[in-house]
């Protein structure tokens, strides 16, 4: 939709705390070393940051599994900390996103400790059960279960509980309006404290249809799009509006699994619902079929590429808003995932990465480290990774005797750990990220990817992300002008026109570590460059190995 807001407008900076900056040398990030880093993230340039969550947890998901939703995990620090860190971001005018995740919580929650003795606990209807003297539980799915099971047994209830993740990760019984009343007065303690919104974790598969079915065969086996598709899920987020996202202002980005028609649901302005949201198709291309992030060996296929962002693009012609990332705590790094991170190769598909994410009409996330154009660690070993999603799939290829390493070498692409290794500030010992031991390995390549060298260097990533955000904020056609594909057909080249009020610019793409040619009908050669990859002036009709050009027509 065309209406103006702040959070449209807005880059938004993605801090996984874990591994950004540690304080007091444990290893493990914190929000003092946020604190220590404030004057930096306010010199990118960006307007909001997303914080992973930083309440208590026991950390089996590195957060994701929450035992206290209103205290702050000790390895990161205190309240207080987080006081004096939201007051550090709002003084230099920056706004802070929490992630909130309510589909489930830790089994170590007091909720899930209670509702796990006796089915006479008050929090008993907090949780989803099946009384074991009505037999197995109708099969569902588990995302971080070694056999993808999603039904745990727990004996002194003698029922088995549900949960769509890990089975530390019991799912939340929306259907209990108790729950919902607890989850809406959790929330407006940290819309009181100033907190500006929240990223919806998992958010679409809160609510459950409670007399159990079967799959339906219209889903076809997809586990993922049944859960989004629960039957309250949207009574549930006009009511969570209602008490608490209009009262307090508070903006929110849905975390929407599902197709266009389902997160178009969320975020139509007219339904009151949520404000953004963020998809998975374009994330999620080029994977093989039925084995769970292994890497196509053939690469992905731009066009078709290009085809899924001109869709989300359209979703949001009318109504709603969408988001552009192409890295966050979930994914590899972008320069290795969609670039090349050969060194004569990382900056400049690095910058081609940032002008992409930075020139689409949706708020852009971009997340920590890519402004330095850090790349995958690729591990060799599997006890070097911490994910249990990595060693939930491990197992899970192991026990069907799968070829294993063609497994850890898919994962050397894949994996969510190569997007969790520690912020790369300087060359000293521990990367300038911590003086201890770090709690996952720091990729070797610190030595010359580290924000200290990129500081000092004009032609830097970080320097270069610095400018395209400044290009984008001094040009609301980047941020509002249509979008429309230009030389669709070609399998090199991403290449789209911005238009608003008659001002049109053409953003070019190279996706390739070879010349290339474009063909857009558009004449540039009286064009004005307003961005450029490469140091010498741009030709036309052709590109150079992953250059990224954006003309003012
Ligand atoms: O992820 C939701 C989710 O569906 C995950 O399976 C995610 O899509 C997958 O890991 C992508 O590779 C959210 C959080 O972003 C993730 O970090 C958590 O592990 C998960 O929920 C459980 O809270």
């Amino acid at each position: 939709s065309t209406k103006r807001t702040w959070w449209k407008e807005a880059v938004v900076y993605q801090i996984y705390p874990r591994s950004f900056k540690d304080s007091d040398g444990d290893g493990i990030g914190d929000l003092k070393g946020i604190i220590s880093k404030l004057d930096y993230i306010k010199s990118l340039g960006i307007d909001a940051v997303w914080l992973n969550p930083v309440y208590e947890s026991p950390n089996k998901d590195n957060g994701y599994d929450i035992s206290d939703y209103q205290n702050i995990m000790k390895q990161f620090g205190t309240m207080n900390d987080f006081d004096v860190l939201l007051k550090g971001f709002h003084d230099r005018g920056i706004k802070v996103m929490m992630d909130l995740v309510l589909n489930h919580c830790s089994n170590e929650h007091k909720w899930f400790k209670e509702a796990s003795k006796s089915r006479s606990s008050p929090y008993y209807h907090y949780f989803h059960w099946w009384p074991a003297e009505k037999g197995e539980p109708p099969y569902r799915f588990s995302i971080f279960d070694e056999k993808g099971y999603g039904w745990e047994f727990n004996k002194p209830t003698n029922s088995y509980y549900l949960h769509y993740f890990g089975d530390f990760q019991p799912d939340l019984n929306w259907e209990n309006p108790a729950l919902r009343q607890e989850i809406y007065t959790m929330m407006k303690y940290w819309a009181k404290k100033g907190v500006d919104g929240f990223r919806m974790d998992a958010f679409a598969f809160i609510s459950k249809d409670t007399t159990w079915p079967a799959l339906p065969a219209e889903y076809n086996g997809n586990w993922t799009l049944y859960y989004a598709s629960g039957p309250h899920l949207h009574e549930y987020i006009q009511e969570m509006n209602k008490e608490v996202l209009t009262p307090y202002k508070l903006v929110t980005v849905a975390e929407a699994m599902g197709d266009v028609p389902r997160v178009k649901l969320f975020v139509d302005e007219d339904r009151n619902e949520l404000n953004m949201a963020y998809n998975f198709e374009a994330i999620d291309f080029g994977y093989l079929p039925n084995e769970y992030k292994m890497p196509d060996p053939n690469g992905w296929d731009l066009v078709k590429w290009k085809g899924i962002y001109k869709k989300w693009d359209s979703a949001f012609t009318e109504k709603g808003w969408g988001t552009m990332y192409l890295g966050n705590h979930d994914q590899p790094r972008m320069v290795t995932r969609w670039g090349n991170d050969a060194p004569e190769f990382r900056e400049l598909s690095s910058k081609m990465l940032t002008t992409f994410i930075l020139s689409m009409r949706t708020t852009p996330y971009y997340y920590f480290g890519d402004e330095i154009g850090m790349s995958n660690i690729k591990f060799d070993k599997v006890e070097d990774y911490n994910d249990v999603e990595l060693h939930t799939n491990y197992a899970q290829v192991k026990a069907k005797s799968g070829d294993m390493k063609r497994f850890l070498e898919g994962m050397k692409i894949s994996s969510r750990d190569n997007g969790r290794t520690p912020m790369q500030w300087d060359t000293t010992t521990g990367a300038g990220f911590t003086t201890g031991m770090p709690w996952l390995k720091i990729n070797p390549n610190y030595n010359t990817v580290n924000v200290a060298a990129a500081e000092k260097d004009a032609n830097s990533c970080l320097n270069y992300f610095r400018k395209m955000i400044k290009l984008r904020k001094d040009n609301e056609t980047l941020i509002y002008g249509a979008f429309t594909l230009v030389d669709a057909d070609n399998p090199d080249v991403f290449a789209f026109t911005r238009e608003l009020k008659g001002k049109k610019f053409l953003v070019l793409l190279n996706f390739r570590n070879k010349e290339v040619s474009v063909k857009t009908g558009i004449d540039v050669r009286k064009a004005e460059v307003l961005i450029n990859n490469y140091t010498t002036a741009p030709v036309a009709d052709k590109l150079r190995p992953y250059e990224a050009v954006i003309f003012k027509l």
